[in-house]
């Protein structure tokens, strides 16, 4: 199994901007435990981050060409914004699991909305780093259920 990490923009500051709301932990740690918990689950891991909404979505559908059998994204801002996003998950049909680090829900209002939200398998939100953790973990006992 070959699962794909996508992180949306801003998420290369992860540690050196706003750690009270997203922690102290930097990208590069954030890439280091998953690929450790993906060695646990024996999976194959890559990441992808952008700060450009049509690089995230060619990366999707990259994806779907190289037969990737998993998805876990944080879409960063694009959740609340990219009905791009939503389509290109829909249209490649591969599960994706949507994951924020954050609580969007119990933010600013207009973080409420999310569009990939419907496109997605699962969505974790508010557990920190932990999360794509879970996400991970979703993916693969969802793969051994089918
Ligand atoms: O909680 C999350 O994971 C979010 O997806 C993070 C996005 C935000 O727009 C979403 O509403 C919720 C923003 C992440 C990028 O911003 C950062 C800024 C400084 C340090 C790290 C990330």
């Amino acid at each position: 199994m070959r699962i794909l990490v996508i992180n949306g923009p801003n998420m290369n500051l992860l540690g050196i901007r706003q750690p009270e709301i997203y922690g102290k932990a930097t990208y590069d740690d954030l890439v280091s435990m998953i690929q450790e918990e993906a060695a646990r689950l024996g999976v194959g891991v890559a990441f992808f981050q952008s700060n450009h909404e049509g690089a995230l979505v060619d990366a999707i559908q990259g994806a779907y060409r190289d037969g990737v059998d998993g998805i876990v994204i944080n879409p960063a801002a694009y959740t609340h914004t990219s009905v791009a996003l939503l389509d290109a998950v829909k249209a490649v049909g591969i599960p994706t699991v949507e994951v924020h680090i954050s609580d969007p829900d119990s933010r600013e209002e207009f973080r409420r909305v999310s569009y990939i939200r419907e496109g997605c398998v699962a969505t974790v939100r508010g557990h920190g780093l932990a999360g794509y953790l879970e996400a991970l973990r979703l993916l693969v006992e969802r793969s051994g259920q089918q």
